[in-house]
């Protein structure tokens, strides 16, 4: 290369790297003159006036390259400007404010959550971390008010420090902390930080949608606090202190039915499971109180016979004119066992709606901390979630994150900041929200809900909140988290501050909210008196079943028991230890009870 093009090259080389985009947006501003055009940038055209063209031919590129960006040939602020002093050191300034500013932002998009006010207890501390201060990017206290060009970047041309911060603040550090920069598909993580950035997504909420939450929430408490008082120290593994997740979960069906899903499919553990039966699927108070008082009678037929937390049911919702059926899966004790259940179903039910789009029917599964975290189920049910015979378009995971499993501390349970890292390996984002903003976990369930529809792949809310009494309501939680349940003691509950800020906002009075809880009260106290005569009926062969129902009396059954005589001698033998021997001894061979069977 000649000494002339090894000084061209020196001058112009930076439009051949990752900036050329920038660069070329500025020049397309300087050629037309246009005034929104940082002085540092303009001075720089014109101080490299005699090498514009070169400029101009390093930003057409090659004759063959479909330019979509017209540049003018006739350049006449060559002469015009150039006797112009440039101030090379203000150009540089201006650029590297600009490029340092961008990093911040960056890192707040990356790190933001780790600061993001998440836990209602406010136990959880939070570390400081560098890379969210602008000292870290060599802006101090009196660079705070100096503009800095950042060509749209956070939906801004020009901004400051004092407002980037305080943009980057609310939006990734306050009620809802998000995860999304893993993202490895550009058009994702665009959508997902448009979704959260831009002002006309921001969070807003009419007097209506208001009042729905709270009514949401007087229901979702006044169930668990009738259940309590009613039936004391009886297991219910009640949702007191997450109960943000059933306004939550009818955002999701809601949001859902406005895009025509047809079906929801939900798979849950102990954790809330009759507060969702009852205020999500509508299943009636009455029969839950009658399951409560053990009076489902085991000797018909047609009973289920399992405990009242592992039960199933199934409903149609309206929202809108929009009908969605909604049915929560049976589970089982084993933690996370029901997951590849439900994927199983919703690819059956996708099956059967003709759903190739996969966006008539969606999977939703609820998770503990503990659980999501350390059982191997979930990660290999993230792991055939792409594979093509597994697919089911994703799943809304819901991680109710009380912050205890059992009796354990999540810094002894696991070995990352939340318990949701292990979604990371799917690239699904992560919308961390605090159970005390209900708001926040509406619309955190509105982004999770759109993502679905929109990218058919899994996203994930981890809903932090706390758990108001034991494990289930016969333990004593203070014996091994004493602080924790000291706070837990004196807090509100979530529908008592979501109603203070409504009145604080002049939406409702003091009396309506009293009024409203009472309303509630008095309904489930009707239940209550008439729930003993309830007699229930298992639905098996409802709606789409009804078809396979057998007529009366051609039900194929065989004989399945076995003899009495012979269980009773397995049972009395089972305890004993023969003769001179460790072994156990039976007078019964396997081959008997099988030929007996
Ligand atoms: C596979 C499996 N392991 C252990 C248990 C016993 N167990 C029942 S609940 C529970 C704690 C679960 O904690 P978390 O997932 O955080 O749910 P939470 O009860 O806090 O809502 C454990 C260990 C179980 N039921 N299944
Ligand atoms: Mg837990």
């Amino acid at each position: 290369m000649s000494a002339s093009k090894n000084l061209e090259y020196k001058k112009t080389s930076f439009l051949n790297k990752s900036n050329n985009a920038f660069i070329e947006q500025m020049y397309v501003k300087f050629i037309n003159k246009d005034p929104s055009l940082p002085e540092g940038w303009k001075e720089y055209f014109l101080g490299i006036s005699e090498d514009l063209d070169s400029v101009v031919r390093e930003i057409k590129g090659p004759s063959w390259n479909p330019k979509k960006v017209k540049i003018k040939e006739n350049i006449e602020f060559k002469k015009e400007d150039s006797t112009l002093k440039v101030n090379q050191a203000d150009v540089i300034d201006g650029n590297s404010n600009s490029i340092r500013a961008v990093s911040l932002i960056r890192s707040y998009r990356q790190r933001g959550h780790l600061l993001s006010k998440l836990d209602p207890l406010e136990i959880r501390e939070s570390e400081y971390l560098d890379e969210l201060h602008p000292e870290n990017y060599g802006f101090n206290k009196e660079d705070y008010d100096k503009q800095i060009y950042l060509d749209g970047v956070l939906n801004k041309e020009y901004s400051n420090i004092r407002e980037i911060l305080s943009i980057l603040r609310k939006t990734y550090c306050g009620s809802i902390g998000y995860e999304y920069m893993h993202i490895s598909n550009p058009t994702e993580r665009k959508w997902f930080r448009d979704r959260v950035e831009k002002d006309e997504n921001a969070l807003k909420f009419t007097e209506n949608g208001k009042s729905a939450i709270l009514n949401k929430l007087i229901q979702a408490e006044g169930f668990e606090k009738f259940l309590h008082t009613k039936y004391v120290g009886s297991k219910r593994f009640g949702l007191d202190g997450g109960e943000s997740l059933i306004p939550g979960l009818e955002q999701i069906i809601k949001i859902g039915g406005q895009s025509k899903i047809k079906e929801v499919k939900i798979g849950m553990s102990h954790r809330g499971r009759l507060n969702v039966l009852a205020n999500v699927l509508q299943k009636s108070y009455k029969r839950i109180f009658n399951e409560f008082a053990g009076e489902i009678n085991n000797t018909e037929e047609d009973s289920a016979g399992d405990v009242k937390y592992h039960l199933g049911a199934s409903s149609d919702r309206e929202f809108d004119g929009n009908s969605v059926h909604v049915s929560l899966t049976d589970n089982p004790s084993h933690l996370e066992a029901v997951n590849p259940v439900v994927l199983g179903q919703t690819r059956a039910k996708q099956f059967f709606h003709k759903d190739a789009e996969r966006n008539k029917v969606i999977p939703i599964l609820i998770h503990g901390d503990a659980a999501f975290a350390g059982q191997g189920i979930v990660a290999e049910c993230f792991a055939m979630s792409g594979l093509p015979g597994h697919n089911t378009g994703g799943t809304i995971h819901i991680i109710v994150n009380n912050q205890i499993g059992f009796t354990t501390s999540p810094r002894f349970a696991r070995s990352s900041p939340h318990p949701s890292d292990i979604a990371k390996m799917v690239d699904a984002p992560i919308i961390h929200v605090n159970g005390d903003d209900p708001e926040a976990v509406v619309y955190g369930s509105r982004i999770a809900t759109e993502f679905r529809l929109k990218f058919n792949r899994d996203v994930v809310i981890d809903l932090v909140c706390y758990r108001r009494f034991g494990h289930n309501e016969g333990d004593e939680p203070s014996f091994t988290q004493p602080l924790m349940y000291k706070k837990i003691r004196s807090h509100q509950s979530t529908a008592n501050i979501y109603g203070s800020k409504l009145i604080n906002e002049n939406l409702i009075s003091e009396g309506d909210l009293n009024d409203q809880i009472k309303k509630f009260k008095d309904l489930l106290d009707d239940q209550f008196k008439t729930a003993k005569d309830y007699n229930p009926k298992i639905e098996w062969f409802e709606g789409a079943w009804s078809s396979y129902k057998p007529k009366k009396g051609k039900d194929k059954r065989g004989i399945t028991g076995a003899d009495e005589k012979i269980l009773k001698n397995i049972s009395d033998n089972v305890p004993l230890i023969g003769e001179g021997t460790s072994k156990f001894t039976l007078s019964v061979s396997s081959s008997t009870i099988a030929s007996s069977a």
